[in-house]
């Protein structure tokens, strides 16, 4: 039976790989982003139906009238994806730069309250629904230069088992995937461009690839009704933590 998915940041890496992952199983997408035209693209790709809403998860408003203008048969979403996230900077806390701070939270963590707010009484109206969050091992641990993105995701991880106590009585399930180091446009971002070093990230081991994320996000949307999986940490093979890496170089 198709469902209809709703997931955010979808213009790339996990996003895009998860909107691919469950568009080949048969369901119809919601797919979000800021850019349109990367949007219409992933659209063009995709096997089945697709609808784009282009706005900034980090303004409450535009959140709340993009999830309003689905029309009602839209509306009756089965999963949210709650995928938009970045890290910016690796300084420390003293050489911190605040807009990456504002930026980060106001992504990571208000805007992951923003929609799922909106979202969440459709779930209920259904009597059912299933909430993925994208937390990640900076979620479950803290490194050097990861100060506020540690904390965002922190952040998302209080909030996906405050989700599950909020959500017990209207039988909506509720996840988060917490990946190690994903080969994406992730470290491009959060070295601001620089992608000589972003390379560097991802040299020497054999990291995670962003399909491999989607299919364990695809697989905890398959179980059964009565099977929640609270968390999953999905780390590569050469990655023990997120201060053990082993580079064979
Ligand atoms: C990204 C994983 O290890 O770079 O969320 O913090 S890590």
């Amino acid at each position: 039976m198709p469902k209809t998915i709703l997931i955010t940041g979808a213009t790339a890496g996990i996003g895009a790989a998860t909107a691919k992952a469950f568009a080949a199983d048969g369901h119809r997408l919601i797919v979000t982003g800021r850019r349109q035209e990367r949007l219409n693209e992933l659209q063009k790709n995709l096997p089945t139906e697709v609808r784009t809403l282009c706005f900034d998860i980090q303004d409450q408003t535009a959140t709340k009238q993009a999830i309003n203008t689905l029309p009602d048969e839209w509306k009756t979403i089965d999963s949210l994806v709650n995928n938009a996230g970045l890290a910016l900077g690796v300084s420390t806390l003293q050489d911190g730069d605040a807009s990456d701070w504002d930026t980060m939270i106001d992504t990571n963590i208000k805007g992951l309250l923003y929609i799922s707010q909106v979202v969440i009484p459709l779930m209920i109206k259904k009597k059912q629904g299933h909430i993925i969050n994208l937390s990640s091992i900076a979620g479950k641990e803290v490194y050097k230069g990861g100060n506020v993105y540690c904390a965002t995701k922190h952040a998302v991880d209080a909030l996906n088992k405050a989700m599950r106590i909020d959500l017990l009585e209207h039988g909506i399930r509720v996840t988060s995937i917490n990946p190690g180091k994903v080969e994406t446009e992730f470290s491009i971002v959060r070295l601001k461009g620089d992608t000589e070093k972003a390379k560097k990230e991802y040299e020497g081991y054999d990291e995670l690839r962003a399909e491999d994320i989607a299919e364990a996000i695809v697989w905890t949307a398959n179980r059964p009704p009565h099977v929640n999986i609270n968390e999953l940490i999905i780390m590569p093979t050469a990655q023990a933590n997120t201060t053990h890496l082993f580079k064979d170089t």
